[in-house]
C-alpha cells in the first residue's frame, strides 16, 4: 500500500558524500586583491547592460575574506564534501606562467581548513572565468588554450594535489558554447554559433590534456569533467517529435558525453554541422584520443528535463522555477543517472550540481521538497546499480547569479549582501537532518 511503501526509510550507502557547490567568481569577491588578474568575466560585467541591475562580482559574498566562518557553517550542517573552484587568474593573473603565491595560498588554507573540518575538497579548475589577459590572445578560440589550460592545471596539482581527492577539470562546457557564444549573455558575450563550437572543442581537448596532466604526477586524486545534462524527451507520441527529441539528446548531452567517454563525436551531431563548420577542422589527428582518455569520475549537473515537439520547439510539461529555464522533473534524474550507466559504463559519478532559486526568505518549502524529491530519485537509481558516490546541492549560500546578478537566490545559507551576514535557510536546517540520518 501506499503507506507501506512510505514507512520504507531512503538510506543511503555508508559513506556517501553529502555535500554543496559554489564556485569562484560566484561568491570570492576580493576582486583586485593580493595580486588577482581580471577575468572574461570582470570585463563582461563592467560592459552596460549585460547583468541585471548592472550587478558584478566585485564582492559577491565576500568569501574570499570570510572562508573561514563559512567553513565553520559547513561542519555546523555536517557537510562531509564541498565543491568550490579556483579562480585561474587569481593563481595566475594572465593566465601563464609563474604562479601568484597568495592566490595559491588563498586555495591552500581553503583546502586545509576544509580537510581539518573533516569535509573533503572536490575542486574545479574552469567555472567559466577565462584569464582576460588569455581572452586577448582569443580565449578558448585559440587551440593554444588547451595547452595553457593544462599548465595551470598541472600547477595545481603540484601545489594541493595530493590533498585533493577530486578534481574537475571544466564545469559545463555546453555553458560556455550557448550562453558565452550562442546567445551572449554571459562572457564573452559573443553570438557566433560555430565559432562556440570551435571553442567547445578546444574546451574538450583541454579537458583532456589537464587529464593527462595529473596522470604525470603521482598522486593519488581522480579527475574527470562537471557537465550540464537533461533527458530529452519528446513532448508527444509523434515521430517528429521523437525525432527532435533524439537531435536534442545529441545537443544536451552525446555531444559532451561521446567524446570524453567514448573519445569520439556522435555521428548525427556531426552530420547536422554545416559541411564547411569550422569546428570540423578544429578537430585534428589525434585530439580524440587525448579527449577519450580515461576519466576516474563524472560530474553530473541535473537542473531538469527537456520536451521537444515535432518541430524541434522546446516546451515545459513540469513546473518551471524562477529560472524561467528549468523545467523540474525529479524523475529525469533517475532516467538520466541509469542511462548514462547502460550506455556509458559504470564509472563512478557525483552529482556536483542540483538546485532551484527562491526568493528572499528564510522559510523555502520549495526548495526542501524539490531536495527531497530529487534525493528519493537519486536513491533510486543507486538502488538501481549506478554508482553515484556523491551528491553536492546548488548552492551552499546565495551568490552572484551571472546574468540575473543578485536576483535568483539558490543557497540554502541566506546571504545579506549589504551586512555579508549569513543565516541557514530551512532547507539547511533540513539538510543537516538528511546528513545527521544518512537518508530521508
Ligand atoms: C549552473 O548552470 C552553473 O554551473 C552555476 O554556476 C549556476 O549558478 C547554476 O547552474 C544556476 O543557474 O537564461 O535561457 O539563457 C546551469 C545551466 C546554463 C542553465 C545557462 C541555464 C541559461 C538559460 N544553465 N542557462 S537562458
Amino acid at each position: 500500500t501506499a503507506g507501506a511503501a512510505e514507512a520504507i526509510p531512503v538510506t543511503f550507502p555508508a559513506r556517501f558524500g553529502w555535500g554543496a557547490a559554489t564556485s569562484a567568481y560566484q561568491i570570492e569577491g576580493a576582486a583586485r586583491e593580493d595580486g588577482r588578474g581580471p577575468s572574461v568575466w570582470d570585463t563582461f560585467c563592467q560592459e552596460p547592460g549585460r547583468i541585471r541591475n548592472g550587478d558584478t562580482g566585485d564582492v559577491a559574498a565576500d568569501h574570499y575574506h570570510r572562508y573561514a566562518a563559512d567553513l565553520d557553517l559547513m561542519r555546523d550542517l555536517g557537510l562531509t564534501s564541498y565543491r568550490f573552484s579556483v579562480s585561474w587568474s587569481r593563481v595566475m593573473p594572465t593566465g601563464r606562467g609563474a604562479v601568484n603565491p597568495k592566490g595559491i595560498d588563498f586555495y591552500q588554507r581553503l583546502v586545509d581548513g576544509l580537510l581539518g573540518r573533516g569535509i573533503a575538497p572536490v575542486v574545479t579548475l574552469f567555472h567559466w572565468d577565462t584569464p582576460q589577459a588569455l581572452q586577448d590572445k582569443g580565449g578558448w578560440e585559440n587551440r593554444d588554450c588547451a595547452k595553457w589550460f593544462a599548465d595551470y592545471a598541472h600547477a595545481m596539482f603540484q601545489a594541493m594535489g595530493d590533498k585533493v581527492p577530486i578534481w574537475l577539470t571544466l564545469n559545463e562546457p555546453k555553458t560556455v558554447v550557448d550562453n558565452g557564444y550562442t546567445a551572449g549573455t554571459h562572457a564573452p558575450g559573443k553570438r557566433d554559433r560555430a565559432l562556440g563550437n570551435v571553442v567547445g572543442h578546444h574546451l574538450l581537448l583541454g579537458h583532456g590534456l589537464a587529464v593527462q596532466a595529473l596522470r604525470s604526477t603521482n598522486g593519488s586524486s581522480r579527475i574527470g569533467p562537471a557537465l550540464s545534462l537533461s533527458p530529452t524527451y519528446p513532448a508527444d507520441g509523434t515521430d517528429g517529435a521523437r525525432r527532435h527529441a533524439t537531435i536534442a539528446d545529441g545537443e544536451e548531452n552525446r555531444r559532451w558525453l561521446d567524446p570524453v567517454l567514448l573519445g569520439r563525436y556522435p555521428a548525427d551531431w556531426l552530420a547536422l554541422q554545416a559541411p564547411d563548420a569550422p569546428v570540423r577542422s578544429a578537430v585534428k589527428d589525434g585530439d580524440l584520443a587525448v579527449i577519450g582518455a580515461r576519466n576516474d569520475i563524472l560530474g553530473v549537473n541535473y537542473y531538469g528535463t527537456t520536451h521537444v515537439t515535432g518541430t524541434g520547439a522546446r516546451v515545459m510539461l513540469h513546473p518551471t522555477s524562477q529560472a524561467t529555464w528549468q523545467e523540474i522533473d525529479p524523475n529525469g534524474l533517475y532516467d538520466l543517472l541509469t542511462r548514462i550507466r547502460k550506455d556509458y559504463g559504470d564509472l563512478p559519478i557525483t552529482i556536483t550540481e542540483n538546485g532551484m532559486p527562491t526568493t528572499n526568505a528564510m522559510q523555502d518549502p520549495d526548495r526542501i521538497t524539490f531536495l527531497r524529491d530529487h534525493l528519493t530519485a537519486a536513491h533510486r537509481a543507486i538502488q538501481a546499480g549506478v554508482p553515484l558516490e556523491s551528491y553536492h546541492l546548488w548552492s551552499f549560500m546565495d551568490n552572484f547569479e551571472w546574468a540575473e546578478g543578485y536576483t535568483q537566490r539558490w543557497g540554502i545559507v541566506h546571504v545579506d549582501f549589504s551586512t555579508q551576514r549569513r543565516e541557514p535557510k530551512a532547507s539547511a536546517d533540513w539538510y543537516k537532518g538528511v546528513i545527521g540520518h544518512n537518508g530521508l
